[in-house]
């Protein structure tokens, strides 16, 4: 060290590189501890660490080695286990808010509103038993005539879940996001949908003479007024179970009430892409597109960098529920980041736009109400 700096002398170099890379990789390491060491426990939401075992959330592979064996129909498998909008979100966002306490995307308008999934409050869940939901949507909040749930299995613990929800004259659609949730439909002479005939299959396999059937993720069934299907998960089988519930009041197309619906079953993987002009995402409609049902349900599949040509404005209602990968989604004036996990709730005319981010595709699945006059519906 002749002219006096360290750096001067060949040793000294080395030296000081090899503790800066030691440095480094220590803060590596610990980030990754960090990361890896919060959890959310589902019945109360309070962020848990490693150590604790009374929350696990169980692989995709473990919750398939214990499939129900059910004598009735599968459905087909979705070609993705719908974890991170379900149980999968709550871990990534109980690192967000150890990391930024109080920070959140969640945002209610007078027509519109955003939850993301820190935001999700688990409560009760109308005719189920042992499970908790998130009451996501509801006509709590401004204008929306629907509610919409998150629903998670209490874990060893049996789901009881009974069709078309507390009141006679609803209607429920069920989504199943990971797991599997078996539906029997009743022998009950009373019942709408008491009878193989009056059930509809949208799937490929022959169907089978029992009433029993069983949901896999991407699997969902819709239930007219007066249908009391039982539900059951959890303990039956083992696993880990979330799925989506949507409750509305069915509204008649004509003023001759006895024409309901038929109930429907189906998975979406077998459902068919529909071709939409002038757009660029992949869309398949789950129900029948008769004047006999209300809504609709919609998954719409987005490769990165493809987006919603229409910038729309319609005066139907929306309910999103993000499945799949990331975007951004404009809702009115302003725009937001979304991912897996996220829900919005459009209300009549909100401008509304989506485009895809990211390396992979981004899917959401989307209740919109149809085939109903709004002079009719409006005017009431
Ligand atoms: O059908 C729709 O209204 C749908 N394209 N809307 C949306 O994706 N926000
Ligand atoms: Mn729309």
């Amino acid at each position: 060290m002749r002219n006096g700096h360290v750096l001067q002398s060949p040793r000294a170099f080395i030296g000081v590189v090899v503790a800066l890379y030691v440095v480094c990789l220590m803060r590596l390491v610990c980030a990754q501890k960090r990361t890896m060491n919060v959890h959310v426990n589902l019945d109360d939401g309070k962020i848990l660490n490693d150590s604790d075992t009374s929350f696990r959330t169980a692989s995709a592979e473990k919750q398939y080695e214990s499939e129900p064996k059910s004598k009735g129909y599968i459905s087909k498998r979705a070609s993705y286990e719908y974890r991170e909008a379900g149980s999968g979100c709550m871990r990534q966002n109980a690192y967000l808010a150890a990391r930024f306490p109080g920070a959140t995307r969640s945002k209610l308008q007078r027509d519109w509103a955003l939850v993301a999934p820190e935001s999700r409050v688990f409560g009760f869940v109308p005719a189920f038993t042992n499970v908790v939901g998130a009451n996501v949507i509801s006509p709590a909040m401004n204008g929306a005539h629907f509610s919409m749930y998150v629903v998670m299995a209490l874990q060893n613990s049996a789901v009881r879940g009974i069709g078309s929800g507390s009141e006679a004259g609803n209607e429920r659609f069920i989504f199943v996001l990971e797991g599997a949730l078996q539906v029997e439909f009743p022998e009950d002479k009373d019942s709408t949908c008491n009878r193989k005939s009056r059930v509809l299959l949208r799937q490929n396999t022959s169907s089978p003479d029992d009433r029993i059937f069983t949901l896999l993720p991407g699997g969902f069934v819709y239930l007219p007024p007066r249908c009391e299907a039982i539900m059951t998960s959890g303990m039956a089988f083992n696993n880990t179970c979330s799925f989506v519930v949507l409750d509305r009041v069915y509204a008649p197309s004509s003023d001759n009430v006895a024409d309901l619906p038929l109930a429907v079953l189906g998975a979406e993987a077998d459902v068919p892409v529909e071709p939409v002009p002038g757009e660029m995402f992949m869309l398949r409609r789950l129900l029948p597109q008769t004047p006999d049902y209300d809504f609709n349900f919609h998954v719409m599949d987005y490769e990165p960098g493809e987006y919603l040509n229409a910038k729309e404005m319609h005066y139907n209602q929306h309910g999103l529920l993000m499945l799949e990968g990331q975007g951004i989604y404009r809702l009115a004036d302003e725009w937001f980041p979304v991912a897996a996990g996220d829900v919005i709730y459009m209300g009549p005319f909100v401008p509304q736009w989506y485009a895809a981010l990211g390396h992979k595709r981004s899917r959401y699945l989307l209740y919109k109400d149809t085939a109903r006059d709004p002079l009719r519906m409006f005017s009431h």
